[in-house]
């Protein structure tokens, strides 16, 4: 069935209920002069290469590789569109490694048809806090598919990765592998629901019409949490402080210190927005949310290009009831003209999702970890973990 996920370090199938097995690494690290030297090897007319993303010319590349060959909806109607901005956020964190930007190019031509990166992450498993690369953005031009150049490619970045002494790591995928530690579910809030509509993202519900969609969808101007504001530099301390403590409760989540913080949730422009409560008595910072940019390119409509989407990331409330808070965060998003608010039913978003009028939309997350055993698949709920 998985000719080549069989034979990797990853929960099987087969293992499925077995409770005899630990909960752990399932292999030992080997010693660093036993991790292969070269690279693996490509069909002859391709080469690797490691991707310079400082660079402009590199960057480019990459960006146009990805906008038209990255993940698509189950109909092919839209195309995620990460920005060149976004992109060097999220391959350029705390401690990153060039060398796990990796890509393929045609030997003859110099066209670059295949991408995988990964980016070192500490993530807590339970009590367990493990160095593992987080891995995105795997892509292989729409031309060259079912090649069996995937499998190529993740074993070249496991060889990275093991170069730099790390052995796990962990990945989202919209396709089932062997084996979801958790599956959750995407839900959408309409914005701007006429366009929605419009382009065939959503569809007018039964017995609706689109001026009774457009009020039910409507939010007021401003927010309503007095001493909600846009998180600043010198707020990262106390922003890790309540994040770190949030983030406890979950059985997996990512172990941030405070230049983690600055590098993830101080806001950058068009890439990643932060707010906080900062009470109006005690200047405490008492509640956080945020939500990070990604568009969809829109595939074959006439009137619209591009879907703008904001995408739900850390939020935490100790005071502001979370309802409230992530109210509020739409609003915002609101008034920035995004169209549409995605979440993940992870830590506690269930909390807010149907009184916020988000709908569970098509598709569907999984998460894995990569040489980590988990005993049973967790409930979303028990995720603290977002990828980008
Ligand atoms: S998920 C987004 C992945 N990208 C896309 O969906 C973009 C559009 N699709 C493509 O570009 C976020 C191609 O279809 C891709 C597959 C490249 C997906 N993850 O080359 P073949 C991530 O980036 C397996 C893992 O012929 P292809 C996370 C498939 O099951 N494996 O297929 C990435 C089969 O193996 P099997 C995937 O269609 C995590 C084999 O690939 C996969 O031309 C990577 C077929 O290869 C996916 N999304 O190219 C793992 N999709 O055993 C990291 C398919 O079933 C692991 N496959 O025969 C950790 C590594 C680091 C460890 C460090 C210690
Ligand atoms: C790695 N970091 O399928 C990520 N998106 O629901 C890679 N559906 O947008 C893995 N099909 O339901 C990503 N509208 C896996 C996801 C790939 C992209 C994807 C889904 C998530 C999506 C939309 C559009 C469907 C178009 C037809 C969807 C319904 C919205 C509706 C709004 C009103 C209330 C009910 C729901």
């Amino acid at each position: 069935r998985h000719k080549f996920w069989e034979t990797q370090p990853v929960g099987q199938f087969k293992e499925l209920g077995d409770t005899g097995l630990s909960e752990g690494p399932i292999e030992p690290p080997t010693p660093l002069t036993e991790v292969k030297q070269e690279p693996y090897n490509l069909p002859n007319s391709y080469e690797w290469i490691t991707c310079d993303i400082d660079s402009d010319e590199m960057c480019d590349e990459v960006y146009n590789l990805l906008t038209n060959n990255y993940v698509e909806d189950d109909e092919n109607m839209f195309r995620f569109n990460y920005s060149k901005e976004f992109l060097r956020w999220a391959l350029r964190p705390p401690g990153y490694f060039r060398s796990w930007h990796i890509g393929v190019r045609v030997k003859s031509t110099k066209k670059l048809v295949a991408l995988i990166t990964g980016i070192p992450a500490r993530i807590r498993v339970r009590e367990d806090v493990v160095n593992m690369a987080e891995i995105n953005f795997l892509c292989v031009h729409k031309k060259l598919r079912s090649k069996r150049l995937a499998p190529v490619m993740i074993k070249e970045v496991t060889r990275r990765v093991h170069l730099e002494n790390m052995w796990q790591a962990t990945y989202t995928a919209g396709v089932v592998l062997p084996t979801p530690i958790s599956t959750c579910q995407y839900w959408h809030r309409s914005l701007n629901p006429r366009k929605l509509i419009d382009v065939g993202f959503s569809r007018l519900g039964a017995r609706m019409t689109m001026s009774r969609t457009i009020k039910l969808y409507k939010l007021p101007e401003t927010t309503v949490t007095p001493g909600f504001r846009k998180m600043e530099l010198c707020d990262v301390p106390a922003v890790t402080r309540l994040l770190r403590k949030y983030l406890g409760q979950f059985v997996v989540a990512p172990d941030f210190e405070e230049n983690d913080v600055e590098h993830w949730l101080l806001p950058k422009e068009n890439v990643v927005d932060s707010y906080l409560v900062e009470s109006p008595e005690t200047h405490e910072i008492t509640d956080f949310c945020s939500f990070y940019t990604l568009p969809s390119s829109i595939l074959g409509n006439q009137s619209y290009s591009t879907l703008k989407a904001a995408y739900s990331y850390y939020n935490v409330a100790t005071t502001t009831p979370l309802l409230q808070l992530m109210s509020d965060a739409l609003i915002v998003a609101k008034r920035k003209d995004y169209d549409v608010f995605n979440a993940l039913d992870v830590m506690q978003n269930e909390s807010f999702l149907k009184e916020l009028k988000f709908g569970p939309g098509d598709g569907k997350l999984h998460y894995y970890l990569y040489n980590y055993r988990i005993r049973q698949a967790l409930r979303p709920s028990e995720l603290g973990l977002v990828l980008l």
